[in-house]
């Protein structure tokens, strides 16, 4: 019998600090080598840590809603048959390192070499496509990731500015990424100075002094949210434009598509998607990014657009791949699961990143209009607010025709002024409407 410390493995790039979301397993209990432990919030998606061994649970050290670091010691594991050790962070219990793999038996290696590919989704067994969330590559494998050459501090200091280190070049030795860097890439998104590293808020009065208050602690996905709209709102300009598409014919065609298949959930937002889909096609500026750290504007070739959907805990936005080359039909059922996994928080690090542009559809609550925020590193963000009946003289344009009710769907266009001219805006704005309005032509793009 030995004991095996388990900490915190490193759990992806640029990933150093989670929240202890659920402990599965108490002091006393029996394990089985890759049981899940817990449940940790990382970033907005929530991994498991599965067992490295088999044996029983000795001291739990974390509780739930602790925040723990890589390397923090979480509980220990009388481990029978197990060698005197401690599980490294980097050593994660998921990803044995080459060298530990190299002293293993020949049963031991059939044996792990079965149980790897469910031990590296184990990681994130309730995000199952989470393989990026699996510790640390093997060194040399072709398949790895990068591990970013930066030390804790700078760790440390990029998420306390809110800054993916995966965007900043290192000037150290081999690479390594200095505090400098963090700083010249916070001043190079912010040349006025008023940028993500701005003074931080002064701290809040004692609100005891005017009746009773509580304070409690920030969830993980309040606590990213907060560092992403900061970052944005300090960092972009923004201007908002709005515009009203006329969707009466498409929600008549949106509704009959419903009853000949209610198997399918065409729903306005999958509809908005694709419009966007192709107009981004037409406009690639909206879709790209600015550099402006090496002076570049960056076109990306694809067309993955995020969908803002609201949780019982925050604001998450899942990605919805490749919509410019799906139909409608395809793209409802990929987000009718999407959209539900991301409420259950079964959703990936991946499925939440690498989207282009970004969708708030907030018309199934309520409101007329309402301005969002881009979602760095993308430069525009299309908020769509609640279709209502409007009169509308037939046909438009005359003052003394006929008023008729239209069904009117409010858009509004949030752009980076920085790449973005509000012309440019305004006229793609105006393709996403000109689609909705003719559901035809947006079909023909499914
Ligand atoms: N105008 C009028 N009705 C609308 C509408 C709109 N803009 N959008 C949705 N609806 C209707 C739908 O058609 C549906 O009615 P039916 O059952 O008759 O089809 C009903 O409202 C409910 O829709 P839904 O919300 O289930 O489905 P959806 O695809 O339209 O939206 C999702 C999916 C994930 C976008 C949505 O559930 C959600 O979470 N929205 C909130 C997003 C949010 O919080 N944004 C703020 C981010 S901060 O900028």
């Amino acid at each position: 019998m030995s004991t095996i410390d388990f900490k915190l493995p490193e759990l992806g790039e640029g990933v150093d600090q989670g929240t202890v979301v659920k402990l599965l397993v108490g002091q006393g209990d029996a394990v089985k080598a890759e049981q899940p432990l817990m449940e940790v919030e990382i970033d907005k998606a929530t991994v498991e840590l599965p067992s490295p061994h088999a044996g029983t649970i000795g001291a739990v050290k974390v509780s739930e809603g602790d925040t723990v670091t890589v390397g923090d010691l979480l509980l220990s594991i009388d481990a029978e048959g197990a060698a005197e050790e401690s599980e490294e962070p980097t050593k994660a219990a998921a990803a044995p390192a080459p060298a530990e793999a190299e002293s293993k038996t020949v049963e031991e290696e059939a044996a792990a070499a079965k149980s790897e590919p469910r031990a590296r989704e184990g990681v994130a067994a309730t995000a199952p496509a989470a393989r990026g969330a699996a510790p640390r590559p093997r060194e040399g494998g072709d398949g790895g990731r990068r591990t970013l050459p930066a030390g804790p501090a700078v760790r440390r200091l990029a998420r306390m500015l809110g800054i993916d280190l995966g965007d900043v070049s290192g000037s150290g030795e081999r690479g390594r990424i200095t505090p400098d860097d963090v700083h010249s890439y916070v001043r190079s998104l912010a040349p006025g100075g008023n940028g993500a590293g701005a003074a931080p808020a002064p701290p809040l009065p004692d609100f005891s002094r005017w009746g009773p208050a509580r304070a409690e602690p920030l969830s993980g996905v309040r606590k990213s949210t907060a560092q992403a709209m900061a970052r944005a709102w300090s960092t972009i300009p923004h201007v908002t434009n709005h515009d009203l598409a006329d969707v009466t014919d498409l929600e008549a065609g949106r509704k009959a598509f419903r009853k000949a298949r209610p198997d399918v959930k065409v729903t306005m937002t999958v509809l908005a998607a694709k419009a966007c889909a192709v107009a981004l096609r037409e406009y690639p500026d909206v879709g790209s990014s600015l550099d402006l750290g090496r002076n570049q504007q960056v076109f990306k070739d694809y067309v993955h657009i995020g969908i803002a959907v609201d949780t019982e805990h925050g604001l998450l936005v899942p990605v919805l791949r490749d919509v410019d080359k799906k139909s409608v039909v395809t793209l409802s059922a990929e987000l009718t699961d999407l959209a539900e996994r991301t409420r259950d928080r079964k959703v990936s690090r991946e499925e939440l990143q690498g989207a282009v542009f970004t969708i708030s559809n907030l018309g199934g609550i309520g409101g007329t209009a309402f301005t969002p925020i881009v979602n760095w590193p993308q430069v525009a963000i299309l908020g769509v607010s609640r279709a209502d009946w409007r009169y509308r003289p037939d046909p438009p344009g005359q003052p003394k025709a006929q008023p008729v009710a239209r069904l009117l769907l409010p858009l509004s266009l949030s752009y980076d002024h920085r790449l973005i001219d509000g012309a440019q805006a305004a006229r793609f704005l105006r393709r996403v409407a000109d689609l909705l309005e003719q559901p035809t032509t947006l079909l023909f793009h499914a």
